[in-house]
């Protein structure tokens, strides 16, 4: 049995549909970010950057979404969230999750939190240039879509596909939403439509960007 720590819509949304995808047994901890939760000292302890999600496997606490879809692809073989290790995709899936969790989770971490910067409010030149960096790495992954998808790996879903649409879910609000480049829709139409992301939105209360 898991214990997964998670806040709604955020970091942690990616796990939270690994999980429902392997179909194992978990206990959802939601952590109030409204009460600061995270940066309580029993939080701390499970994580000690003070963000979700944390997931504690086997009674110790692991941290990292992109990790953590890493540990769970290699725990659970059958749900197939990963290529099998030794196959020919096996690298790019590893690739993409890298490729994913280092520009899009980095760059909209940045985004959303300011103070990580140093501001209260991003400086339009600097919240010009994280759009930007957005942007230009969405052109890339649509590129790569039109080329080899409809998902990240072509024809079969894996992990990366939900991590993709989280992230893609995060830029619903910016000036140029990442459903704009078709192939990013039709990868995000494609995930939205499993039963995991349905039934994560139930559970995490999410009404919009539900396809
Ligand atoms: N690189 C981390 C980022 C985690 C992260 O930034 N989580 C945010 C929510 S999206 C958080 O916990 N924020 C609370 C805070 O920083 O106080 C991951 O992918 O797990």
């Amino acid at each position: 049995m898991y214990t997964f720590y998670y806040s709604p819509g955020t970091a942690s949304l990616v796990v939270h549909a690994a999980l429902l995808e392997i179909g194992a047994p978990y206990r959802l901890e939601r952590v109030d970010f409204d009460k600061d939760q995270q940066h309580s000292a029993e939080y701390l302890r499970l994580n000690p950057r003070g963000q979700v999600p944390t997931l504690v496997i086997d009674g110790k606490p692991y941290f990292e979404s992109a990790a953590l879809l890493m540990i769970l692809a290699e725990r659970h073989p059958e749900a197939k969230l990963a290529p099998p290790p030794g196959s020919a995709l096996r690298p790019d899936w590893y690739q993409w999750i890298v490729f994913l969790t280092t520009t899009f989770g980095a760059n909209f971490r940045q985004w959303f939190y300011p103070p990580d910067l140093g501001s209260h409010e991003h400086p339009p030149a600097v919240r010009d240039a994280l759009r930007r960096k957005i942007e230009d790495s969405w052109s890339l992954l649509d590129e790569h879509l039109q080329q080899h998808g409809p998902y990240m790996l072509g024809a079969e879903f894996s992990a990366a596909d939900l991590l993709a649409t989280m992230y893609m879910r995060w830029s619903r609000n910016m000036p140029k939403p990442a459903l704009e480049w078709p192939a990013l829709r039709r990868l995000a139409d494609l995930v939205r439509s499993r039963p995991s992301w349905v039934r994560l939105c139930e559970l995490e209360g999410l009404t919009d960007w539900r396809g």
